[in-house]
């Protein structure tokens, strides 16, 4: 899977994501994560990616050209990407280029979730466009936005963080990223439920034991006592999801 990142801080994103878990995948080539500046494709003689907003208002707007040719220049290299995949394999993949999504971060999106992380996860490439100063010239978002997504109800200074959120929980779903296979599926919202509390070595600590349960081997009781307890904190921590979860499971 391939991620582009059209950005103002390119090194902003590509340090934060290569690193850890990330970092080897990219190694291994399970992922790729490009970024691209947006002011490598100003045709401003001063590098000037920015205007004032016409009607007036605060701030400055990042404006239409140098996004919109960063953008071409992108799906450019991904529809080469794609052809050379073809003429390995020309049967398995003649039709089946598309145009990649391009998903703009922004505080008025849709609200980012597990679920929206699964759909994004069976894509080839995709790309992500980071806004900064007051937002984005409305005219470039018509024109190559599929996708409008914010990651919670609190504003930040720019799209990076939010697109390198969302890039970290698309990668850690696509196949081989983590070690553990089965790990990503039995962990908190997998069936709208929190995660279960987890112990390791020693045995006692601070005067605090690992509960007896964990200790006896005993398959099934484990298993019903992981469940309890995730109903258990999932109702106290977050009752939005576990009024959510009894209605499924009435
Ligand atoms: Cl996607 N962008 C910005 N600037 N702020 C946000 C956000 C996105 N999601 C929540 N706050």
């Amino acid at each position: 899977m391939r991620f582009h990142v059209l950005t103002l801080f390119p090194e902003m994103v590509l340090q934060g994501l290569h690193t850890s878990i990330l970092g080897r995948a990219c190694e291994q080539g399970l992922i790729a994560i490009e970024a691209v500046n947006i002011r490598d494709y100003t045709k401003n003689k001063h590098k000037k990616v920015d205007d004032y907003p016409y009607g007036g208002g605060a701030g400055m707007l990042m404006q239409a050209q140098p996004v919109y040719d960063a953008y071409k220049a992108v799906e450019e290299k991904i529809a080469g990407l794609n052809k050379e995949k073809e003429g390995e394999n020309e049967l398995a993949t003649a039709n089946k280029i598309s145009k990649p999504r391009v998903i703009y971060l922004t505080p008025q999106g849709s609200v980012f979730s597990q679920h929206m992380a699964e759909e994004l996860a069976k894509e080839e490439d995709l790309i992500f466009l980071c806004g900064h100063y007051e937002g984005i010239d409305e005219r470039v978002l018509e024109e190559i936005v599929t996708d409008y997504v914010s990651i919670g109800d609190y504003v930040l200074t720019g799209g990076e963080l939010p697109a390198m959120v969302m890039i970290d929980a698309i990668s850690r779903l696509v196949p081989e990223v983590l070690n553990n296979d089965v790990s990503a599926e039995f962990e908190s919202f997998h069936e709208d439920l929190l995660e279960y509390p987890q112990y390791s070595r020693p045995e006692e600590w601070q005067g605090k034991k690992v509960p007896q349960v964990l200790l006896s081997g005993h398959h099934a009781n484990i298993e019903k006592w992981r469940r309890e307890q995730s109903i258990k904190r999932t109702k106290e921590r977050r009752p939005d999801l576990y009024e959510k979860w009894k209605e499924k499971n009435k």
